[in-house]
């Protein structure tokens, strides 16, 4: 299986929750390492950029609205089929439809403030991991 990186960021909600720690846990135990993070606040800019791709849905001011209201923590997570695995670690984007023991299911209180985010697939790893920490150290471990 090929080793992946992909871009993970825990949300407003969760790291208001302060939870930030627990979350890394389970990247951890899933044999996820965390091989580039930094905390930010989105500007309205940045977080409109990120989530381009949904720019003409009905969801997507209070996307936008709700990753701009505090700290995010973003990291890149390397390992084995990492993209799919971490998707399988955040569970559905609805919460109430997340399997048990998922941390959405966990942590998150409905599909807007949904604890995390996580790339779909390989060409968004690619670039969402770029939009973060271009020109920055992904540290090989
Ligand atoms: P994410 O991109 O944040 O990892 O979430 P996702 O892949 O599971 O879901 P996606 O379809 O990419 O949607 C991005 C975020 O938009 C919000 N959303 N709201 N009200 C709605 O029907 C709806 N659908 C999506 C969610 O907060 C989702 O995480
Ligand atoms: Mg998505």
């Amino acid at each position: 299986m090929a080793i992946e990186r992909t871009l993970s960021i825990i949300k407003p909600d969760a790291v208001a929750k302060n939870v930030i720690g627990q979350i890394y846990a389970r990247f951890e135990a899933a044999g996820l390492k965390v091989v580039a993070a930094r905390m930010a606040h989105l500007s309205r800019q940045e977080a409109e950029q990120f989530y381009a791709v949904h720019k003409e849905r009905p969801f997507f001011k209070d996307l936008v609205d709700f990753m701009v209201s505090g700290p995010v923590m973003i990291q890149v997570l390397e390992g084995e089929n990492a993209i799919l695995k971490n998707r399988e670690l955040m569970g559905a984007t609805d919460p109430k439809k997340a399997e048990a023991g998922t941390i959405r299911a966990d942590f998150a209180d409905s599909i807007d403030a949904n604890a995390v985010h996580g790339s779909d697939g390989p060409d968004t790893a690619k670039a969402e991991v770029a939009f973060f920490f271009a020109g920055m150290n992904v540290f090989a471990r």
